[in-house]
């Protein structure tokens, strides 16, 4: 189970009395030292779903529907799957449509600021947990497992893009900060067959486009999703996996691009486009019905699952 060095000088480094208020320290050594002792946990579980058994959601960053879908890389992914032409990210500006998808809600945020939720406010890792269905999160750059700081890596990795940095409830967790993981962690579970079966991918700050530019993150996002769909490890039977945008520009509706992809996509139903009316609070919806966990009595209870 336990994969890192793992210390008793590790947990009272992330005890609950000193959530966010420890591993913050960009220093070279501090790094290091968290490096060495942070606990990094990758659970597996094999609980069947109604729809799929693992659900794999990929966040890319800042891009209106309209230039997403004419870009030829990322109209090339929307081929492979299931296209869904009106998606509406939640607001603006990127933190609060993080915390809306792991949330249900935005809990009053409406800027990239470091904010804590209280421990006693849920998250999807909630229903998650109660259902046994293992969960990791995989943030590009984050320099170690459980790292609570609000950048790192010259702002490559931040915190702003991290769905669960803000609730307590995730960073108060020895065992909930171990599966906030960067893309090594990611590389490793794969090759050691541990991915969980849900996961959340956030990509870095070039990579998700935000620094960059929509040709950018759409040749990024090819090159890293198609190998994986022929990745037997990786889209085992009745994966699902969901490449979106956190938000729009500030300049139209707030559509962004969202497609369905993975073996749990019918062959016969590739390449086909569907304009229900869905946003972050669908992602929640499918999967608190795929895996009968209830909800958390948010905007999640009454949006449109995928299926
Ligand atoms: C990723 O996290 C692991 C586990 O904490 C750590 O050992 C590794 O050095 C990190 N990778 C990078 C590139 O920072
Ligand atoms: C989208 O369309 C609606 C209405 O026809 C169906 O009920 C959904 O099952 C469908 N979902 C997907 C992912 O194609």
């Amino acid at each position: 189970m336990i994969s890192a060095p793992f210390t008793v000088a590790a947990l009272s480094l992330l005890g609950s009395a000193t959530a966010q208020t420890q591993y913050t320290s960009t220093h070279t050594a501090a790094v290091a030292a968290a490096r060495a002792t942070a606990l990094t946990l990758s659970p597996t579980s094999n609980i069947a779903g109604r729809t799929f058994d693992r659900f794999v959601q990929i966040w890319l960053e800042n891009v209106d529907y309209i230039d997403a879908i004419a870009d030829p890389n990322l109209a090339w992914l929307a081929t492979q799957g299931i296209s869904l032409t009106n998606y509406i990210a939640r607001t603006h500006p990127s933190q609060p449509n993080y915390i809306a998808v792991a949330g249900g809600t935005r809990h009053g945020i409406t800027d990239n600021n470091v904010h804590r939720l209280d421990a006693s406010i849920k998250s999807v890792v909630d229903l998650l947990d109660a259902g046994a269905i293992s969960w990791s999160i995989y943030q590009e750059d984050m320099p170690y497992s459980g790292f609570q700081g609000p950048s790192y890596n010259s702002g490559s990795y931040v915190r702003k893009h991290n769905p669960l940095a803000s609730f307590d409830s995730v960073t108060g967790s020895v065992t909930r900060s171990a599966k906030c993981k960067n893309f090594t962690m990611f590389e490793r579970d794969l090759a050691n067959n541990k991915l969980p079966q849900w996961m959340f991918l956030t990509p870095n700050m070039d990579n998700s486009g935000h620094d960059t530019s929509v040709t950018y993150a759409g040749k990024w996002a090819r090159n890293f999703i198609t190998p994986l769909l022929s990745d037997s490890k990786f889209n085992i039977p009745r994966t699902l996996v969901m490449l979106t945008f956190d938000e729009g520009s500030y300049n139209r509706d707030n559509q962004v691009y969202a497609v369905l992809l993975g073996s749990a996509v019918p062959s016969n139903k590739k390449g086909t486009t569907n304009s229900t009316s869905y946003g972050h609070y669908s992602v929640l919806k499918t999967v608190e019905l795929n895996w009968n966990l209830g909800n958390l009595g948010q905007n999640d209870v009454s949006a449109n699952a995928f299926f």
